[in-house]
Parts: C-alpha cells; structure tokens; sequence
C-alpha cells in the first residue's frame, strides 16, 4: 500500500509543488528535532506526529513506524529516513 502511494505521489505531486512539500517536511523535521543534534529521538518522533495535521495516530502505531523508518536501526531517525516515509503519509492524508 505504502508503495501504491509513493507512485500516486510521484504522478500527482510535480514541480512546485513536489518542491513546497519537501520544504515543508523539512520545517517540521527542524521543528520537531527539540534538541537541535539534526536527528529524532522516539520522544521527538511522537511529538511530530500527535501535533502533525496528519490523521490520528495511536502511539503504538507510531513506534512500529519509527521501526520501519529506522532503516540502519541506530535508534534515531536521520532526515534521510524520514523523508520519504514523511512523503508517503502525506500523500496518504490527501488522497
Ligand atoms: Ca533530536
Ligand atoms: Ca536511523
């Protein structure tokens, strides 16, 4: 499902617009980093999602997807995890 959506995103999100939505994941990935040490913390990673205009999301769901976005399991979430997960949930809010 995941996969259906990031290739809707890539058809229906172009130019400007696919520009504007990584600008602003990318202000909420600042926002949401409370620290300021450039990666999110579970804590951080809650907080971004239960405040986020993104459906809600029952916590237990949101630590199975720190999980998955935490490709080289460190236990943080670098920006290059979160990017496209971030992309695909939006578009999942839109569509
Ligand atoms: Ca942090
Ligand atoms: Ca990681």
């Amino acid at each position: 499902m995941i996969a259906s959506l990031a290739k809707q995103v890539a058809v229906q999100v172009q130019g400007e617009s696919r520009a504007q939505l990584e600008y602003e994941l990318q202000q909420r990935f600042l926002l949401a980093d409370a620290n300021g040490d450039g990666v999110l913390e579970p804590q951080e990673f809650i907080d971004l999602l239960t405040r986020s205009d993104l459906p809600r999301i029952p916590p237990a769901v949101i630590l199975e997807l720190f999980g998955r976005l935490d490709t080289n399991r460190d236990g943080l979430i670098q920006y290059e995890e979160y990017l496209p997960m971030m992309s695909e949930l939006i578009a999942d809010a839109r569509y």
